[in-house]
């Protein structure tokens, strides 16, 4: 009997990482989707089965996959029963919601006024969080509930959040779930029309096709509630403590890529690819690896872990925008910059390069009359002019 994964956001990277993952573990694994914001992807894969097309571009060239491992997608708005009941029944359950998602507020907690919060406290389910709460109260089995985003000791976030709006909603969780945290890594772009059409030429599915690079990393802790595809068979780790692991990923890549964006944009730049070509910009990046490494437990490999990224960076067939790289500053810039400054008592320029460039970056779009791309653009708004104003706002004391 083939067993069954619950995922919650089904966004490009999942496609490309944790769906490739199960794909390649070659256990009979499926995948069912939940789509809480939009319909398009369920409404784009229907008629094609779920199947869609990998491409794994390096400077190398090009490689396709055919991923046949998504099996149904609901869109959480018009399938909420549906929704709830495969949480109930699922094997095991994973998210990837991006930072936001999480409803959390500066100390890491439920953020108990975020409107979705409010809500789905009021009945109408709307976050994730909510969904997982009422759909796992309905179980009596223990489940693995795991977080696949870039937050700092994800699996912790997300026990802490959903405990905490459970309590608020008065709902009874299983005894026995676990949330192991993990670290995931696969640069994985929009979209574009594109990309469809070229994946149409060579006659593959062409619906909602994605496409990323080819080196992919996951490390996952070794606390399962139950039964879990072989992922090891297609290469992810699974270990006692993926903290290290963690920090050396949110600080070095995603750090730098955060900085890269912003700084990038304001020079005029596009792509990532195009911005790490930029002398002062690759010497900005490099400091940021140089302050951050300086952060790990000394046993963390970084050398050619820093190698690697520089490449990966420069990689010239993958199309990676860093306007997309750039939303959610105010989430992602704590977890990604902020724990270095922190952590090396304010001495850490590369990294305050980077911050100071989102500052610079708010400031210039403000002034050209276009919101952030942020949930928490009203304050963004109402911070500018003001550099500390906006310093504030993401809890940088400068
Ligand atoms: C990026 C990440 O958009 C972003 O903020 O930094 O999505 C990054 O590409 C992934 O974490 C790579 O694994």
């Amino acid at each position: 009997m083939s067993r069954r994964i619950l995922h919650l956001g089904l966004g490009n990277f999942h496609r490309a990482h944790q769906a490739w993952y199960t794909q390649n573990a070659g256990d009979g694994w499926n995948i069912t989707g939940v789509s809480l914001r939009s319909p398009n992807i369920r409404d784009a894969l229907a008629p094609h089965g779920y199947d869609y097309t990998l491409a794994i571009r390096d400077a190398g060239g090009e490689r396709l996959e055919k991923m046949t491992v998504l099996e149904d997608i609901l869109f959480a708005k018009e399938q909420s029963e549906q929704v709830l009941e495969a949480i109930a029944k699922a094997d095991l359950i994973t998210l990837t919601i991006t930072e936001k998602g999480y409803c959390l507020g500066p100390d890491n907690r439920l953020n108990k006024s975020h409107p979705e919060i409010e809500q789905d406290l009021s009945g109408e389910l709307t976050s994730a969080i909510g969904y997982l709460a009422h759909g796992l109260a309905r179980r009596d089995t223990p489940v693995t509930v795991m977080s696949c985003d870039n937050l700092s000791a994800n699996g912790h976030a997300l026990e802490s959040a959903l405990r905490e709006f459970a309590a608020l909603a008065s709902l009874d969780l299983p005894v026995g779930l676990t949330f192991p945290s993990t670290m995931v890594d696969r640069i994985t772009p929009a979209t574009t029309p594109a990309l469809s059409t070229h994946i149409a030429a060579l006659g593959l599915p062409d619906a909602a096709p994605v496409e990323t690079e080819t080196f992919s990393e996951w490390v996952i802790e070794d606390t399962f509630a139950g039964p879990r595809p072989a992922w090891e068979k297609a290469g992810a780790q699974i270990v006692k403590d993926a903290a290290p692991f963690e920090l050396r990923k949110l600080r070095l890549l995603n750090g730098a890529h955060s900085a890269l964006a912003y700084a990038g944009l304001l020079k005029g730049y596009d792509y990532v690819h195009e911005a790490i070509a930029d002398p002062d910009l690759r010497a900005m990046v490099e400091g940021i690896f140089t302050e951050a490494s300086k952060t790990l437990p000394s046993a963390v490999e970084t050398l050619s872990y820093r190698a690697a990224l520089l490449s990966r960076f420069e990689n010239p067939n993958l199309h990676h925008k860093l306007r997309q790289i750039a939303m959610d500053g105010t989430q992602k810039l704590p977890v990604r910059l902020l724990g270095t400054i922190h952590d090396l008592g304010g001495d850490a320029p590369n990294c305050r390069k980077g911050v100071a460039a989102w500052i610079d970056f708010a400031l210039s779009e403000h002034a050209a009359g276009r919101a952030l791309d942020d949930p928490r653009a009203g304050d963004i708004t109402k911070a500018c002019p003001e550099p500390q104003a906006l310093a504030k706002l993401i809890g940088y004391t400068g």
